[in-house]
């Protein structure tokens, strides 16, 4: 029977004073304006979120479902036991699922999701409760801080098996990707896994169909940051201003998201103490995912401390699950 808790950490008053600092800081920077991509996550952001990853433009989703449908036994049958399980960020829990049932056929197994919404750590308990031998006990943090709490209360003999799905490290910006996957390597011991899911490079109309479909919700995710702005730090946000755009960056070989001002205009953001003038045809960057070679993943496994073990690559989309081990 699955064992169910969650351990809460961060006030909300703390959350949204760190919100106005980061909107702040970015919306202030000389030159290119940005926002964190991660305040793209609210409910109302994380719910379109789900929606785009149903979208037949966006194949990420759909074709790592794939790969663990058809491999999740072979990959958890190249784990050392017993194993612990953590997943950085959630989900909806419908590719952990294919995981954690796998690895249900051969022993119990604690679960903990690490994820800063409450909201999404109850979704992913609803979902996954069901599941024998399961024990879910999920962690409301950032994601190094979460997988320092469940290092250390693992015993001796237990190994780590991380998930890192769904190429979210795609979001991190240039070096940061190396940066974090070396700080997650030194809270592992030698021998941990890694489960790590990337999207790999494709031709740029694929990608940009992938981020700008064509029913608009990814450009309703992308607004929506402003809207979240509007709503939590009483900000004047003309959302009819403002447009969604997907661009490829050929050097960083990252899609980028923008917002694009429609016109001349200043918006005040009255939590945060800034009015910010935005010249027309002027962006904010939100987001950027990186597309991924095979060179690349081989120098980033290396540079951060671990050594590839298997990859599983599907084809028809261009994704690939890779397991990795802390050296
Ligand atoms: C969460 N992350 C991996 C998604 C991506 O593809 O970079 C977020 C996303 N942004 C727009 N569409 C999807």
């Amino acid at each position: 029977m699955a064992n169910n808790s969650t351990s809460t950490q961060i006030s909300n008053a703390s959350l949204v004073r760190q919100f106005a600092l980061e909107v702040s800081a970015g919306l202030t920077k000389p030159g290119q304006k940005e926002l964190p991509s991660k305040y793209l996550y609210d409910s109302v952001g994380s719910a379109l979120f789900e929606v785009i990853c149903e979208l037949p433009e966006y194949g990420l989703t759909c074709s790592e479902e794939r790969i663990l449908h058809q491999h999740a036994t072979e990959i958890v049958d190249q784990l050392p036991r017993p194993v612990v399980v953590a997943e950085l960020g959630s989900g909806t829990g419908r590719k952990t699922r294919l995981l954690l049932e796998a690895l249900s056929r051969w022993q119990s197994t604690w679960y903990h999701p690490i994820e800063i919404s409450p909201a999404a750590l109850a979704v992913l308990r609803r979902e996954l409760r069901d599941i024998n031998s399961i024990s879910i006990v999920g962690f409301e943090r950032e994601y190094l801080d979460g997988l320092r709490e469940v290092a250390v209360r693992r015993s001796t003999d237990e190994h780590l098996f991380v998930l890192f799905l769904g190429s979210t490290i795609g979001n991190f910006e240039g070096a940061a990707s190396a940066d974090f996957l070396s700080s997650a390597r030194r809270i592992l011991q030698a021998g941990d896994s890694l489960l790590l899911g990337t999207d790999m490079l494709k031709p740029v109309q694929t990608l940009i169909s992938a981020y700008d479909d064509p029913i608009g919700v990814t450009s309703a995710f992308n607004l929506n940051l402003l809207a979240r702005i509007n709503r939590e730090l009483g900000a004047d946000f003309n959302l009819q201003q403002f447009a969604h755009q997907a661009v490829f960056n050929e050097k960083t070989h990252s899609v980028e998201m923008h917002l694009r001002s429609r016109s001349r205009q200043t918006v005040r953001v009255p939590e945060a103490s800034i009015s910010v003038e935005f010249e027309k045809d002027e962006t904010i960057w939100t987001e950027s995912s990186h597309k991924y070679s095979q060179e690349e993943l081989a120098s980033l496994a290396r540079h951060s401390g671990f050594r590839p073990q298997e990859q599983w690559l599907d084809q028809s989309w261009g994704f690939a699950e890779n397991l990795w081990i802390a050296e």
